[in-house]
């Protein structure tokens, strides 16, 4: 039975929302408009006795089922579906669903949880699955489920691949919300529910977001995401009080200083009473910050954590940080230590609404990296995992690349922190040292292009970071099921086609990019193509002393930098180890002969030319997979994604062949399969 009626009987902005997402789903999914009651706002809110008459009296009138949405307390309705101990399962921002032959029940303790419960259900039903008998829970596994525009005001995208920005255009703030109350539901649809607006590189005119001169913008932006439960937060110029507070200094320890942050808050959030905080890159890549005054990251974030604390909000402060003016002479200065090096003193000192962001790699969202040591590293401190949706490294939405894979790896990554089963995934939701705080960000990989994401197939990184940020136990291979159904149907060859493309696209694009964890082969600044000196004599940090001899950089504690002490037993053992070290590593913390053996069997030179023609393969396999699904997919996706396809194919050529070329040159090793190496 088709559902008839929706009714929602809760002032509540979230709640509207979910009716009215439901009601406009349920229309394009079944082709029959249920009839939809929500309070409107400011009227009083319905009393148990008044709504339950009156939604049964609905529920009555039509044939299919009737679909409650509420919270336990404003819906005695709701309430009473549920016995005490499943209300109290349920989290600020869960939900549970029940249905009978006759009835369904979205319930929450929040507005915001029946609105993830409408999402959801929406799901559901898309997907096929059964709803007799339905009944489940959901709590999101993180609190924060934040993502980052790297957004410009002249309407570039620092790191953006699919057109230009949704939020700015020629230095003005649009006023076109359509796309972004898109966006906003878009991203309450996977769950997200935190954005900052802005590039974390904050330039001039951005600065200055902190005026009146574009706060009634920004709030009316903020409205827009508020409907769909998504918090809204700025990325702030650190030396803001100096560039444009008119003041001599921007000192965290400066009374001036602290007394005009506290004014700027408050003006915000005069605008924006739900304000989520600042993000702030500070110190790092020649942005200002508390180094300037010789104080620490701790000074600086607390003076802000200060300023937001009396309005609810929290400060999110970047891990970032490392010396990017190095000498490529200098052998001892390792950029992946830097993060590792400058937080863990600093253990302890951050107030409670301030959380350290930091990268899953100590380096920079290359295709393989370790985890960041830092993860379990400072107990007494909130933290948030930032992973990169925006393909930067990892083909700039030209190639497919799914990353849910790799994210994957990283939180179930096990730290042994606190013993065994310290995963990454349980410092980063806040569970493992019972931090108030914890959670996921993410660098958002959309544009104004028609398709959000340039490839057609991109679309599926956005979602499975919503859907792992919800739920870090969902496998990649579940969630990119769910993509495919949601996007393109359920017909068998198209779900097991897709899916299948998108599991194999991570390891094809490193099987043709920089070897066994190396990384940074890329042409420099716009790091797309392969340049495998490109980094190698600049101030980066990012090298790979290949010689004649071997490659990779030693980060033992024993001859190298140290980094592999950084993690704790046994993984500082296993890392020390060039023997216990896994092959896709091995570069990362070794330097060894090209023909060291690897665990594969394989030489390490053999392996580089074998990987690179097996790259290009996949790369030709994937083309050769969604060619088989022409007709089955929409005739413009499958030209736009079949475009890209092809060009990765080239591209995954033109890596094969300088990385080959190069190694061949350097060793003087020659391939045992005898192929045409330049
Ligand atoms: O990945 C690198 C990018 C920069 C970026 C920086 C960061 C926003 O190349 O474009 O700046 O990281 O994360 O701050």
């Amino acid at each position: 039975a088709w559902t008839e009626a929706i009714s929602a009987d809760e002032d509540d902005l979230c709640i509207r929302t979910a009716a009215a997402e439901l009601a406009q789903g349920l229309t394009r999914l079944t082709g029959r408009t249920p009839s939809c009651r929500t309070q409107a706002p400011g009227s009083a809110s319905s009393t148990a006795a008044g709504s339950a008459a009156s939604i049964s009296a609905a529920a009555s009138a039509s044939a299919g089922r009737s679909v409650r949405l509420g919270t336990f307390e404003g819906s005695a309705d709701v309430r009473e579906s549920f016995s005490e101990a499943e209300r109290a399962s349920v989290a600020e921002e869960g939900f549970r669903i029940r249905a009978d032959e006759r009835s369904l029940v979205i319930a929450g303790t929040t507005g915001k949880g029946v609105l993830y419960g409408a999402f959801h259900f929406l799901r559901l039903v898309q997907t096929g699955t059964p709803l007799d008998g339905l009944d489940v829970l959901h709590n999101p596994a993180n609190g924060l489920r934040m993502i980052d525009q790297w957004d410009n005001i002249d309407g570039s995208i620092e790191r953006g691949y699919a057109g230009r920005s949704i939020f700015y255009r020629d230095n003005e703030i649009t006023e076109d919300m359509t796309r972004i109350r898109d966006y906003a539901r878009l991203l309450a649809s996977v769950g997200l529910n935190a954005i900052a607006i802005n590039n974390v590189n904050v330039h001039r005119l951005e600065t200055m977001f902190l005026t009146e001169a574009y706060l009634p913008r920004i709030a009316r932006i903020a409205d827009e995401f508020r409907a769909f439960g998504v918090r809204l937060f700025l990325s702030v110029n650190f030396a803001a009080p100096f560039e444009i507070g008119g003041l001599p200094t921007a000192d965290p320890l400066d009374e001036g200083v602290q007394a005009w942050w506290r004014a700027t808050a408050r003006a915000v959030y005069d605008g924006i009473p739900d304000f989520g905080g600042f993000l702030v890159k500070a110190d790092s890549e020649f942005r200002p910050g508390p180094f300037t005054y010789g104080r620490d990251h701790a000074d600086g974030a607390n003076m802000l954590a200060d300023a937001l604390a009396p309005h609810g909000g929290i400060v999110i402060w970047r891990c970032f940080v490392y010396n990017c003016k190095q000498d490529w002479r200098d052998r001892k200065t390792d950029r992946a230590r830097a993060a590792y090096d400058h937080f863990v003193p600093l253990d302890g000192r951050f107030r409670d609404n301030v959380m350290l962001q930091i990268k899953n790699g100590p380096m920079d969202f290359q295709v393989r990296e370790p985890v960041s040591p830092l993860f379990g590293a400072i107990p007494d401190t909130n933290v948030a995992i930032e992973f990169q949706v925006t393909q930067e490294y990892t083909g700039q939405q030209r190639h497919l690349c799914y990353l849910v894979p790799q994210w994957k790896e990283a939180l179930d990554f096990d730290t042994h922190a606190r013993g065994e089963g310290s995963e990454v995934k349980r410092i980063a939701d806040g569970s493992l040292f019972d931090r108030k705080l914890g959670g996921f960000a993410a660098v958002s990989n959309i544009g104004d292009d028609a398709n959000w994401t340039g490839h057609p197939l991109a679309q599926a990184n956005l979602y499975g970071y919503g859907r792992l940020a919800w739920d870090t136990d969902l496998s990649s291979e579940a969630i990119a099921e769910e993509w495919v159904k949601l996007t393109y149907g359920s017909d068998e060859r198209v779900v097991e086609t897709i899916r299948g493309m998108l599991m194999d696209s991570w390891p094809i694009y490193e099987s043709y990019n920089a070897p066994l964890g190396i990384g940074w082969m890329v042409k420099p600044n716009h790091h797309f193509g392969p340049d495998v000196d490109g980094y190698e004599y600049s101030m980066w940090g990012t090298y790979h002393f290949a010689d004649n001899r071997g490659i990779g950089v030693d980060r033992t504690v024993r001859s190298g930098t140290g980094y592999a002490g950084q993690y704790r037993q046994p993984n500082a053992g296993r890392f020390e180890s060039l023997a216990d070290t896994p092959d896709e590593l091995v570069l990362f913390f070794h330097h060894v002969p090209y023909a060291h053996v690897l665990h594969s069997g394989k030489t390490v030179i053999q392996h580089i030319y074998d990987a690179h023609f097996e790259g290009v393969e996949g790369a030709e396999a994937l083309l050769a997979k969604w060619d088989s699904l022409a007709g089955l997919i929409g005739e413009a996706d499958h030209a736009a994604a079949r475009s890209r396809l092809q060009e990765q194919i080239r591209h995954a050529e033109e890596w094969r062949d300088v990385i080959n070329t190069y190694f061949l040159r350097k060793s003087g090793i020659t391939d045992l399969h005898n192929r045409t190496i330049y």
